[in-house]
């Protein structure tokens, strides 16, 4: 379960920073596996890799499945340092929709304040409290591969934006175009390489211009909602043929009242 200041926080904030989640070897062994995705040329790629190809990510910043391309990153799926925030808000009914790499580069244009009460209406993702624990139905994780200095852009959050009953009028947050100078009541994340950020979807977010020329921002993004949630992403079979029957289980749809093996296990090790 998550512990008691990480409750009181998220709650409170709709985000949470880890500084440091990472071990020293697990962020250069997965700095290292991304090296490789991203220099594997299209045609040696497993099949159903690659640059994103969705209307959402018209720069083509996004490698799809990076969990499923290297036993490395497929780890990370189930990190010690949030697998128990996971548990908790799916009510230990977790599946992970979604795990790709962003890289973004000076090219790439401002990325538009949003969320999904915003584009998708005020039933479209649910956050509450019951029994002392935090339910939330779209998880977001960031897990952060390169350092993020100040001055350099990168993710925008408006904390306490999460359970915002209001729609954002235009002229707050210059309709959510953000380009460089960061306005009172949002929040500009400087991650350090090994950071975990973790928030949900209903949390107003955007990402301002990359700055730097001579660094790019990588990231790992993993979605997760409830196992029993209808809006799904379907993974195609040659991403499902290289998992581990762990991390086949957290992808696995399943009814409300069935239990996962691998929500009985506080860490979750892959076992091939
Ligand atoms: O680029 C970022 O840090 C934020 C990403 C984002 O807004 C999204 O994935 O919806």
């Amino acid at each position: 379960m998550m512990t008691d200041a990480q409750r009181y926080l998220f709650d409170m904030m709709g985000y949470l920073h880890l500084e440091q989640a990472l071990k020293r070897t697990e962020l250069k062994a997965a700095q290292r596996a991304i090296d490789r995705y991203i220099n594997t040329s299209d045609d040696e790629l497993p099949e159903g890799f690659g640059r994103s190809t969705s209307l959402f990510d018209k720069n083509r910043t996004q490698y799809k499945y990076a969990f499923a391309f290297d036993k490395v990153l497929e780890a990370l799926v189930f990190h010690r340092s949030f697998w128990p925030i996971v548990l908790e808000v799916s009510g230990r009914r977790p599946r992970l929709n979604s795990g790709e790499v962003r890289i973004n580069t000076a090219k790439d244009p401002v990325h538009r304040l949003h969320c999904s009460r915003e584009s998708f209406g005020p039933y479209s993702c649910r956050y509450s409290c019951d029994d002392g624990k935090i339910y939330c139905d779209d998880l977001v994780v960031f897990i952060y591969l390169t350092d993020v200095l100040p001055g350099d852009g990168g993710l925008l959050l408006v904390p306490g934006s999460h359970k915002s009953d209001f729609k954002r009028p235009p002229d707050v947050f210059n309709d959510g175009w953000i380009e460089k100078d960061v306005p009172l009541g949002v929040a500009n994340i400087t991650a350090q390489a090994g950071d975990i950020v973790i928030t949900t979807e209903l949390m107003t977010h955007g990402a301002m211009t990359w700055q730097p020329k001579d660094r790019d921002r990588r990231f790992f993004i993993l979605r997760y909602r409830p196992q029993y949630h209808r809006q799904i992403h379907e993974f195609p079979d040659s991403v499902l043929a290289r998992l581990s029957p762990e991390t086949r289980e957290l992808l696995e749809t399943q009814s409300y009242t069935y239990e996962k093996e691998i929500v009985k296990k506080d860490f979750v090790t892959l076992t091939i």
